[in-house]
C-alpha cells in the first residue's frame, strides 16, 4: 500500500516536471478558453445548475480567472475530476489549474509539485451521522463504518483521529460525493465524514436534511484553494493575485455594484486605484489589461459577494463566514497589499 502511494506520487511528479515550462497564460490565450479542474459535483462550490450551467463558490474562482486573463468569465472549460483524478489531471496539463476544495497541504506542494496559490476556504473535516442513530460525539464512533472518499486528507485525518482516540472503524471508500450521499443515504455507511462545508452541501441536497446531524468535533485543519503546477510561476501569480483581487475588494468595500463607476476616474484611496488599474501599471506587470481586476470583480464579485450568493447563510448550504471573515472582522481572509 505504502509503496503504491510512493510510486503514484512520484509519476504525478515526473508529469509535472514535464509540463511545468510551458507557459500557461500563452496557452490560455492562444485557446481562447481555461480549462478548469473542479469537482464532479458538490452544490454550491461546484456543480452544473437545470440548464447545465457550472455555478458554485469554487466555479467562481474559475471564471474569476478567465475575466481576468481573457477578459471573459464565460470562456471556461469546467473539467470533473474525482478526488483520486485531480492531480494527475493538472501534471499531465488536461487543465490549467484546479479550483476544487484541495487541501493545501506540505506532500502536495513538495512531493507531488502541486503550487497553492491561496485559500479561498478554511475548511476542517467533520462528521456527520442520521440523527436516530443517536451519537453526538465523533468518540462515541467505535466499530462504525464510515463512508470515505479515497485520494483525500480526509482518509488519513480519520486514521489518526481513530488511532489517536483508540477506537476503531470500518472505511467504505467511496469516488464521488454523489456516490457517498446514495451509499450514506442508503445506509451503507453509519457516518460520512468529508470537509465540513462539504457535508453542509450534501446535507443541503436532502429531502429532510434535519434528519441529520453534524456532530460537532472538527478534527484537522483544511485549507482550500486553487492551484497549479509547480515551475508555473507567471500563471501561478495571475490566479494567486485574482483571488486576492476579490478579497481586497472586499476590504477596500469595492463591490459588483460600485466598481464600474470606481473604475471610470481615480479615486482619492491610491490602493483602489492600483488594484482597478487607473494608477500604476500591476496589469501589466502580471501580463495583463490595466482593467483586470475591474473584469473580475465585475464578473464573480469580491469575495464576500461570492461567498454569500454560493454558500453563505442565505443560501440552502448556509455556512456563516466563520474563520472565512476578512481579518478586519476577526477572521483569516487576507490579501497581501497592491502595491
Ligand atoms: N479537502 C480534502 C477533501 C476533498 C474532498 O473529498 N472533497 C469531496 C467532498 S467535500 C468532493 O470533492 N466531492 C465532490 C466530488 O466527489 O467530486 C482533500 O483535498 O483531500
Amino acid at each position: 500500500m505504502n509503496k503504491t502511494v510512493f510510486f503514484g506520487a512520484l509519476t504525478v511528479a515526473g508529469i509535472a516536471a514535464g509540463a511545468a515550462s510551458a507557459a500557461t497564460l500563452d496557452d490560455v490565450t492562444a485557446r481562447g478558453t481555461l480549462n478548469c479542474g473542479v469537482s464532479t459535483g458538490l452544490v454550491g462550490f461546484a456543480a452544473p445548475d437545470a440548464n447545465g450551467v457550472w455555478e458554485g463558490f469554487d466555479v467562481g474562482v474559475c471564471r474569476a480567472v478567465a475575466a481576468a486573463a481573457l477578459g471573459d468569465p464565460e470562456a471556461v472549460n469546467f473539467v470533473p475530476l474525482t478526488t483520486q483524478t485531480r492531480f494527475t489531471a493538472l501534471a499531465s496539463g488536461e487543465v490549467d489549474m484546479l479550483a476544487r476544495n484541495t487541501t493545501w497541504t506540505f506532500s502536495r506542494d513538495v512531493d507531488l509539485k502541486m503550487e497553492f496559490t491561496g485559500i479561498n476556504y478554511y475548511d476542517g473535516q467533520g462528521f456527520m451521522v442520521p440523527r436516530d442513530i443517536g451519537v453526538t460525539s465523533a468518540k462515541d464512533l467505535d466499530g462504525a463504518t464510515v463512508c470515505i472518499q479515497t485520494g483525500t486528507t480526509t482518509e488519513l485525518n480519520l486514521a489518526d483521529f481513530f488511532r489517536v482516540n483508540n477506537i476503531s472503524y470500518e472505511p467504505v471508500p467511496i469516488e464521488t460525493n454523489a456516490e457517498a450521499q446514495q451509499q450514506y443515504l442508503a445506509r451503507a455507511c453509519d457516518v460520512y465524514t468529508t470537509d465540513a462545508s462539504g457535508l453542509a452541501a450534501t446535507r443541503a441536497t436532502f429531502e429532510n436534511p434535519g434528519d441529520h446531524v453534524i456532530l460537532p468535533e472538527i478534527i484537522s485543519k483544511e485549507p482550500l484553494g486553487p492551484l497549479v503546477r509547480h515551475g508555473d510561476n507567471e500563471w501561478g501569480d495571475i490566479v494567486r493575485w485574482t483571488l486576492n483581487a476579490m478579497i481586497a475588494a472586499e476590504e477596500l468595500g469595492v463591490t459588483s455594484a460600485n466598481v464600474s463607476e470606481l473604475a471610470a476616474a481615480a479615486t482619492d484611496n491610491p490602493e483602489i486605484n492600483r488594484l482597478l488599474g487607473t494608477e500604476g501599471e500591476l496589469g501589466a506587470m502580471l501580463g495583463l489589461e490595466a482593467d483586470w481586476a475591474v473584469a473580475v470583480i465585475s464578473a464573480v464579485g469580491n469575495y464576500g459577494e461570492l461567498f454569500e450568493q454560493t454558500i453563505g447563510e442565505n443560501t440552502p448550504i448556509g455556512l456563516a463566514r466563520g474563520l472565512n471573515a476578512q481579518w478586519t472582522e476577526g477572521g483569516l481572509i487576507y490579501s497581501p497589499p497592491f502595491r
